[in-house]
């Protein structure tokens, strides 16, 4: 048997160690995995990467790509008899996926910051066209309403290092200094740690920083960061499993499976 693995660009430290846990997963279960990579979002990419594995006759689809409610539906219509699970879609839609519950993890991290005092919180968010990234932002915003808190700074980034860079080097610029950032990956939290400390500011006594996603190197960036853990391996184990059964029994009920993220402290936050 053969799994298509249709992914979102592999160059980001998440999608690829998503990927590399499924690879090791279905390797396990003797299932085989080809994988085909979007660089670009929307629909269409999504389509030619789902067809160029229906062309290599797959027997279930895994999609780890953003998309909008509409846009799934229309691509395991797309997969017509291959059973297709999501993993990067709203948990609401009905339909077969595996996500990280993302409204647990933008309140375990406003949670955190609000324990430790802070009240000045600056968000930094992912692209609008990733659905997770607008969840995260959705989530962090209701949970600092419920204390009658609003962003003193809202960003957006592309999920790069990079990005993470500029924006909080263009806040600090302008002379804005929150207390602490929410930021909605480990790699812009990445960049955000060098633009805090060019400026001349010390992570976490000037400014705290709260990564997401808990990737693999993320214990080891200078200072180690605190984030929230999506835990990939468990990601990979679970949606393996989920494909395995979906395979053998095409008609069982469709299902949206929500799997917890946990904060991990480091040394970015205090
Ligand atoms: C999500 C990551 O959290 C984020 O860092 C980025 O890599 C993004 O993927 C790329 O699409 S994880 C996804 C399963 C919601």
């Amino acid at each position: 048997h053969t799994i298509g693995l249709a992914t979102s660009d592999l160059s980001l430290h998440a999608p690829s160690q998503i990927a590399a846990a499924i690879k090791s997963r279905a390797g396990e279960e003797r299932f085989n995995v080809v994988i085909s990579m979007t660089e670009k979002s929307g629909l269409e990419a999504a389509k030619a990467a789902i067809n160029s594995l229906l062309a290599q006759r797959v027997d279930g689809m895994i999609v780890n790509i953003p998309l909008q409610d509409e846009e799934a539906q229309s691509l395991a219509a797309l997969c017509q008899d291959v059973p297709a699970l999501f993993l990067d879609v709203s948990p609401q839609l009905d339909a077969n996926s595996v996500i990280f519950d993302p409204d647990q993890g933008a309140r375990l991290g406003v949670a955190h910051l609000l324990e430790l005092g802070h009240r000045e919180i600056a968000l930094l968010a992912g692209p609008r066209s990733s659905v997770s990234a607008r969840l995260r932002f959705e989530g962090w915003q209701q949970a600092l309403a419920q204390q009658q808190l609003q962003a003193t700074a809202v960003m957006e980034g592309d999920w790069s290092a990079l990005s993470g860079y500029q924006q909080v080097t263009r806040l600090l610029k302008e002379g804005l200094q929150p207390g602490a950032i929410l930021v909605a990956n480990d790699q812009m939290a990445l960049g955000a740690l060098r633009a805090i400390t060019e400026a001349g500011l010390k992570v976490p006594h000037d400014i705290s920083v709260i990564g997401y996603d808990d990737t693999a190197d993320s214990a080891c960036f200078i200072p180690p960061l605190t984030t929230i853990k999506q835990d990939f391996r468990t990601l990979g184990k679970n949606s393996v499993a989920r494909m395995i059964e979906m395979i053998h029994q095409p008609d069982a009920p469709i299902r949206s499976d929500l799997l917890p993220v946990s904060l991990v402290v480091r040394k970015t936050t205090a």
